[in-house]
This record gives C-alpha cells, structure tokens and sequence, in this order.
C-alpha cells in the first residue's frame, strides 16, 4: 500500500516524534492535537516536549511543509492513534481521549484507508471499541478499511532511536489489515517487524510493562531487605546479576511515568481474578515513595515538622523532562504534608508550577537553607556533583539519597553524613510501610 499523506491524532510524546520521522521520510503528515497551545506552539517554532533531537526534526518538518499540525483531523491515506490513556481514581482504563480521536476519524474515513491505534489499551480494545466505532462510517473494517493494533515501544530518552530501531509489532484485524500495517511503518522503522493479530499486540505491549513493573518491585523490596539486614543492596545486586540467568533491576523512589504505573492496571481490572501477582507489584511499587519519606523521617529523628529540605529531581526518572505521576513528586508532598519545609529543584522543568510544592529555577536556591539535601532523581547533573562541590553551596550536612550515587567515603570525609535508600546500617529501626 501506498502512503502518501498521514494524519497523526495526538502530539504527545509517541505522536509528535512519529509525526515528525514519518514527515522525514517524505510523506505529508498532518498532527493533530485537541490542545490549541500545543498546536500554536509548534506553528511558532515552540515544542511542549524535550527529547534530544526532536526540536530539530520537527522544527525542519514544518520548514519543508511537510508537517503541518492543526486541532481537527483531514483525509489521509493512514491515520495513527497516539493519545494517552491514563486511568482514573480507581484505576479503571480511562478510554475517552480514544474514543474521540476515533470518532474525529470516522467523517474523513476512506475506502483502502488504514487506522492504527498506537495507545496502550485494555485487551480486546481494537475489536470491541475501535472498530465498532469506525464501521459507524458505513465501511466495513478489514475489508473497505483497515484495522491495526501497533504499541509504541520507545524509551522516553531516547524515543527517536528507538522508534526507528526497536523491533515493531504490528497487530491486524486481519491479514489483510497487517499487511497494510507493515508497508506503513516499514518507511521508517529499521527493527524486525512482526505481523500478529491486534489482541495479541494489546497483550504483548500490556506484558512488557506489566514484566517490568513487577522486576522493580522486587528490586524495591531488596532494598527495604538490605535496609533491614544492614547489606548494601547495590553491591547485593551487582553480585546476583553476575549470574548468567539473574537481571535484578534498579530499586529507586517508586515507579512513575504514564506506562509501566498505569498499564498493568489495564490487566488487573480486565481479570482482577487472574492477576493476584500484577496487583501485588503494583502496590508495592506504589509504597515506594512512602517508605522513601519514611526514610527521611528516620534520617531525622522522627521530627519533620519545620525542617528543611532541599528535594533535588521531579522527574519520573532521571534525564528527562516528564513529571507525569512521578513519585519523586508524591515524595515530595508527603514531606510538605508532614510539615518540613521543602525547597524543590527540576533542571529539565526550571519553571514547572506544581499545587502545593515550593519550585526553585536554581539548584544553589534550594540548597541555600537547606538543613537537609534529599536526592530522588539521579540526573547527570547531580550525579556529577563532589561533595567538595555542594559543601560549598549548601548548610545541610545530612543527605539523603534514592539513587546510587554520592557514594564513597570522600563524601563522609567532607562532613556529610550519608543515607542511602537500600544501604543498611545494621539499625534495629527501620522504616515500615
Ligand atoms: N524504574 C526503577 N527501576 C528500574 C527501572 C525503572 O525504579 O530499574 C522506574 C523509573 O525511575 C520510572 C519507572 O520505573 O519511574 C518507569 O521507567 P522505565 O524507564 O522503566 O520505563 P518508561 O515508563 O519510561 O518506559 C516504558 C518502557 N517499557 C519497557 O521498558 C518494558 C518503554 O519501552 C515503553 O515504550 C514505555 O514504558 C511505554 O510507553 O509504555
């Protein structure tokens, strides 16, 4: 099949840079997005996103007028679905963006056009939601149109490799459908593509994350372990994972982001009876930042109130910008609720606004007062910092730390005194959840 113009639905973090590679291959690609802030932000060389190289891409697109972004969708050879679907209060899949972006497509549906939803879905969602929706049209999918079930697999960092590089699952309606699916990403995408049915594709994506999910949270629960035996836990895992078939993660201040804390839910409430070991996961994720701030209140002697903290990363994980349900923010607010007084600092977001917590634009800001310099993102930036360094910039002589870094004895040496999230000291006390 033959793609010559492309209509992307959603300009996020999966749409824009897929707009952006698919324009750079030549085709006509026109974003879409509901946001007219977004929208008259790119049309004026604004981007809502970082992700390195992606400003140039899609600055360039526009140059060549081969990107063109607007908020209502137009007929196209292929449309692509790339919203978020995030969950609600009870962590039921919130399917709304969905449902509109398919709704905008149905008026400008074509005979021999394909429609791809890219968003991580419940299983079945393909079947039982698009599709119904899109035959409203009066085609018939998978014969005068075609259907696609294609996850977006990229690792925010390095979204614009991946996209072209990993390997791409392409989920049909039906033969046909897949078919149609991989001559449109075979303009750009360079990993093996493999052509299945779209349940299976839903699967596979839910799999992953859900894989993920539950690798971390055992890692998080090593390190509440090695609290409590007094073991290094960074070094108890650096020796497990020489074994050839043990990959033990990284523990860290809980898992965020817009994926792997919101898709394994997908499965849970599809099959709350199948899924006794995803849900754990997900709890024991979701203690994370709790027993982070238990940490910090143990640092301090069971007295938070009034104290003052100097919150160094916002981020969901490190080196990005995306402060989506990240619990280094949850960390955060707990230690505000709790009374301390917390100055806090995220290089890739200097000017966020966030309800409730005290945002700085500068790290020397938030050291300034601080009695107390908690580390939750390990960014670059941080990562680098001597104690010779932050001595200089901060009163705190007490630090602690969610990452493994600032490690070594040249840290004590200078005056601090160090806790690390996972590092016990043998202490009787340690923080329960
Ligand atoms: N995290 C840990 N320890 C680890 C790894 C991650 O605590 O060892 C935390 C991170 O700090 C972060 C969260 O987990 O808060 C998720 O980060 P991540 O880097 O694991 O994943 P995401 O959410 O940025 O991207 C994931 C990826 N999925 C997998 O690796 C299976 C990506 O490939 C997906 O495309 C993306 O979800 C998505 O959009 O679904």
């Amino acid at each position: 099949m033959n793609f010559e113009k492309v209509c992307v639905l959603g300009l996020g973090y999966i749409g824009l840079p897929t707009a952006a590679v698919l324009a750079g291959q030549g085709v006509n690609v026109i974003g879409v997005d509901i946001n007219r802030d977004i929208v008259n932000g790119l049309q004026n060389g604004k981007i809502h996103i970082y992700e390195e190289g992606l400003y140039e891409l899609v600055t360039e697109a526009i140059r060549l007028g081969k990107l063109r972004v607007c908020t209502e969708p137009e007929p196209a050879d292929a449309f692509i679905i790339a919203v978020p679907t995030p969950f609600y209060e009870d962590k039921r899949a919130d399917m709304r963006a969905v449902t509109a972006a398919t709704e905008a497509i149905v008026p400008h549906l074509r005979h021999g056009n394909l429609v791809v939803l890219e968003s991580t879905s419940p299983p079945l969602t393909t079947r039982n939601l698009v599709v119904p929706i899109l035959e409203c049209s009066g085609l018939r999918a998978g014969e005068d149109f075609y259907v696609v079930y294609s996850p977006e697999r990229v690792l925010p960092g390095r979204i614009l490799k991946e996209l072209v590089e990993n390997a791409r699952v392409i989920g049909g309606l039906n033969k046909l459908s897949a078919v149609a699916g991989r001559d449109l990403y075979s303009l750009f995408a360079k990993g093996q593509i493999v052509l299945t049915d779209c349940t299976t594709a839903e699967m596979v994506k839910l799999m992953e994350n859900t894989y993920r999910d539950i690798n971390i949270a055992i890692a998080n629960e090593f390190s509440r372990l090695a609290d409590r035996f007094g073991v290094d836990i960074w070094e108890a895992i650096s020796i497990a994972n020489l074994h050839p078939r043990v990959k033990i993660l990284t523990p860290g201040v809980g898992v965020g982001g817009h994926c792997i804390g919101v898709d394994p839910w997908f499965l849970v409430e599809a099959a709350p009876e199948l899924t006794p070991l995803i849900y754990t996961a997900r709890r024991v994720n979701d203690a994370q930042p709790h027993y982070i701030v238990a940490l910090v209140r143990r640092a301090l002697q069971d007295q938070l109130f009034g104290r003052r903290i100097a919150a160094l990363g916002l981020s969901y994980k490190p080196d990005v910008d995306d402060l989506r349900e990240s619990p280094a923010i949850e960390v955060v607010k707990k230690l505000v609720e709790a009374g301390a007084v917390v100055k806090a600092f995220e290089p890739y977001k200097v000017d966020a606004k966030i309800d409730g917590i005290q945002m700085v634009s500068k790290l020397e800001t938030a050291l300034a007062d601080a009695e107390v310099v908690l580390l939750l993102v390990g960014h670059k930036q941080f990562l680098s910092l001597t104690p010779q360094q932050l001595i200089l910039q901060t009163p705190a002589r007490l630090i602690v730390t969610a990452a493994n870094a600032w490690r070594g004895k040249e840290w004590t040496e200078a005056g601090f005194n160090m806790i690390h999230l996972g590092i016990g000291k043998g202490d009787k006390v340690f923080p329960a959840v």
